[in-house]
């Protein structure tokens, strides 16, 4: 099949540097060359070339009164949820560069998709998912979403504790999120609205902050915790979480893949470890089930950060790990 491979280096999402050279990373560590072993044709689009950021722009504050039209009013289908939220802080750190970049990271991963390719998008944060996701269901409507995080990426700019806004992407390409947000008039897509919480399952997570808790029960996203994984397995836990998103098979299905949900013995490099996490095995496990589908059709590899790695380690197992998307397997 043919690879799609997109550099996504965005790093204003979060406050750590580094993340953004990760793509280099990754093809200076043979990511293409491994890709090309095991069969597939790569086409690489380069890396993306978004705005800087500008220190007077970076927050932007949202005044409180305007707090009520927080839930799902991108696209409101008849008011499903009924969350009570009682945020003090509201803000989103680089929202006009986000928004630009992920703007730029949507038109690039829809023309790739359309013309058949498999995407592959390599960030940067997990705020890239803001563009690769919007990209992906413009293309392919019918598509179900894996996302793998020791995180919720939940948060909104009303409930975010830091502002941050690679903790906010599944919130927002499922609508919760308020309106105003400098460039990202773009996310006011049709097709978006195919994406619903219950065709999204969130796995591996272990750290919630209280706002995104509620908000993520009240969305009704299918949640399997580490707690599921130690108790019943990877192996039957991918199983239900397919089967719950995808049950007929009728849809293909994009994996977001934010590598702190490995664990940090085996994923250093990133910024915000989580102890507790996937062990190697775990982590292919999941990739490969969903491989095997025969149903992935893109991926998106976030947060890995080659200056907080230790000798590549972080990088190396990345690479493994698209391979296993792809097709790689030990028989
Ligand atoms: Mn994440």
């Amino acid at each position: 099949m043919r690879v799609s491979l997109i550099g996504a280096p965005l790093a204003l999402g979060q406050s750590k540097p580094g993340v953004g050279l990760a793509p280099a990373a990754l093809r200076r560590a043979g990511l293409v060359e491994a890709l090309v072993q095991i069969g597939h044709e790569v086409f690489d689009t380069g890396d993306l070339d978004f705005p800087r950021g500008k220190v007077h722009q970076a927050e932007v504050e949202i005044p409180e009164t305007d707090f009520d039209g927080a839930r799902r009013n991108l696209f409101d289908e008849g008011g499903t949820t009924t969350t009570t939220l009682t945020a003090t802080v509201t803000r989103a750190k680089h929202a006009r560069e986000v928004g630009e970049s992920c703007h730029m990271i949507s038109e690039l991963v829809c023309q790739r998709a359309t013309a058949g390719d498999f995407c592959l998008t390599l960030g940067g944060d997990h705020s890239i998912a803001l563009g690769s996701i919007p990209g992906i269901i413009s293309a392919r409507p019918e598509t179900a979403l894996i996302w793998v995080d020791a995180h919720g990426d939940f948060n909104t700019p009303e409930t975010s504790p830091s502002g941050n806004m690679h903790g906010m992407p599944l919130a927002m390409v499922l609508g919760y999120a308020k309106e105003g947000l400098p460039n990202f008039d773009w996310l006011l897509n049709e097709k978006l609205r195919k994406l619903t919480p219950d065709r999204v399952a969130l796995v591996g997570v272990r750290s919630l902050d209280a706002g995104e808790r509620r908000l993520l029960k009240d969305a009704g996203v299918h949640v399997y915790s580490m707690s599921d994984i130690d108790r019943y397995g990877i192996g039957p836990v991918m199983e239900k979480a397919m089967a719950a998103i995808n049950g007929d098979g009728r849809r293909t299905f994009h994996v977001s893949f934010d590598i702190d949900s490995i664990d940090p013995a085996e994923a250093p490099g990133t910024g915000t470890l989580v102890k507790g996490g996937l062990t190697y095995r775990e982590a292919h496990t999941i990739l490969e089930m969903v491989s095997e589908s025969g149903l992935l059709t893109s991926l998106d590899l976030a947060e890995v950060n080659p200056e907080l790695d230790l000798n590549g380690q972080t990088t190396a197992l990345g690479i493994e790990l698209i391979c296993s998307a792809l097709g790689k397997s030990i028989f």
